[in-house]
């Protein structure tokens, strides 16, 4: 009898075997259909799977640098692309070379008839085009798209064995996915028909997440693994809106991603102090939060300045860091002038502020900054 069994065995196939114990052997785990991982797929799977972003002018490119060296110290194993449009300058097109392994100037003119004609139709959506244009990297089987705003804090390659298209949901309408991270297939019939769906029903943001919202429609609803969690792009708008859950979970977060307005490069930084100082857009306008901030600064001073200076040589450019000779000569001054005589900051009584935040009057440099709040927050939940 144990014989005959035995005997048996070998010629049945993975879902025959699974006939026979269902519960035990699930189909992932079956030696038949699973390749070795060790063996040459492993290599393959490397050098066809790349992380891809996309950098339209200079200051996204420097976001682009901070954002490939940081998937680099999480020692990614996958290739990294950046996609940079015709108007990003020579030293940086250099600098970003360095850290990626592609460099593809993508510019719209250039590319094939549909991308062409979509565009004359359209001109409007040029920019959001640019982005569609990942779909042509037919060299790699699979792709994460990342936007220039986003930073891995961990490595996150285990998004390759997502499908297309996964993406975590937007945190201003969760129906919705957020576009700054997603998994995809590049495929020539894909990118045109994005295209061609892009020229004759616009976009509904103005942008490419309500194109890739419009077009991937079923992603709401039709397969949970399709959504990716949170913590693979976490925003600054979610942690403001929703802090308690940023204090249960915000540590376990891969992915940060400066949404908004402002970005990290809007923001000059005192290398020698280590400070982030302020942007020239008005106080209240989504700050960021201060620790990712400073953790991108301290990235782009350590590893990413370095390679530009080399880039540049002598030709002055924008670094973003502020000199320490001028730092130094305003300390003077300050401490030359008398106290300013300016009036008192305006105070709010709690109810008052509590109006002011929910008319989204946020004093973020002030009462309601973000360590205001987490000290708050401590009080409550001791
Ligand atoms: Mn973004």
């Amino acid at each position: 009898m144990t014989r005959k069994m035995w005997g048996l065995i070998p010629v049945l196939d993975c879902s025959q075997l699974l006939r026979l114990c269902p519960s035990q052997c699930k189909p992932f785990v079956c030696p038949i259909t699973t390749p070795d991982p060790q063996v040459d797929s492993a290599h393959r799977t490397m050098s066809d799977q790349a992380f891809v972003t996309l950098a339209t002018n200079d200051n996204y490119a420097k976001g682009a640098m901070v954002l490939g060296q940081s998937l680099r110290n999480h020692n990614t194993t996958r290739k990294l692309v950046a996609l940079v449009g015709p108007h990003v300058s020579e030293p940086c097109r250099d600098a970003l070379s360095s850290i990626f392994d592609e460099v593809c100037v993508v510019d719209v003119m250039e590319s094939g008839d549909t991308a062409h004609l979509a565009l004359m139709k359209r001109p409007d959506l040029g920019v959001t085009f640019t982005k569609l244009h990942c779909w042509a990297l037919t060299q790699y089987s699979k792709c994460v798209f990342m936007d220039a705003d986003t930073m891995v804090l961990s490595n996150i390659d285990e998004l390759f064995e997502r499908e297309e298209l996964s993406a975590a949901p937007d945190p201003g309408w969760p129906d919705c996915f957020n576009s700054g991270v997603f998994v995809f297939r590049p495929s020539n019939e894909t990118h045109e028909k994005l295209l061609t769906f892009c020229a004759e029903n616009g976009s509904f943001d103005g942008g490419d997440q309500g194109v890739l919202n419009s077009f991937f429609n079923t992603w709401a609803t039709a397969d949970i693994s399709k959504h990716l969690p949170f913590i693979y792009n976490l925003s600054s708008i979610a942690i403001y809106s929703y802090l308690p859950a940023f204090k249960q979970y915000g540590h376990e977060a891969k992915v940060v991603h400066f949404l908004g307005k402002v970005k990290p490069w809007n923001y000059t930084y005192d290398a020698q102090r280590g400070e982030v100082r302020g942007h020239t857009l008005s106080p209240g306008q989504n700050q960021l939060h201060p620790n990712y901030l400073l953790m991108w600064w301290q990235l782009y001073g350590k590893s990413v300045l370095p390679l530009l200076q080399k880039s540049y040589g002598d030709t002055p450019f924008n670094s973003g860091l502020i000199e320490a000779s001028n730092e130094d000569k305003l300390h003077e001054y300050l401490s030359e002038q008398p106290a300013p005589s300016s009036p008192p900051a305006q105070k709010f009584s709690s109810q008052e502020r509590k109006q002011r935040w929910e008319a989204g009057q946020i004093d973020y440099m002030g009462d309601d900054s973000f360590a205001n709040i987490e000290r708050k927050l401590d009080s409550f939940l001791k």
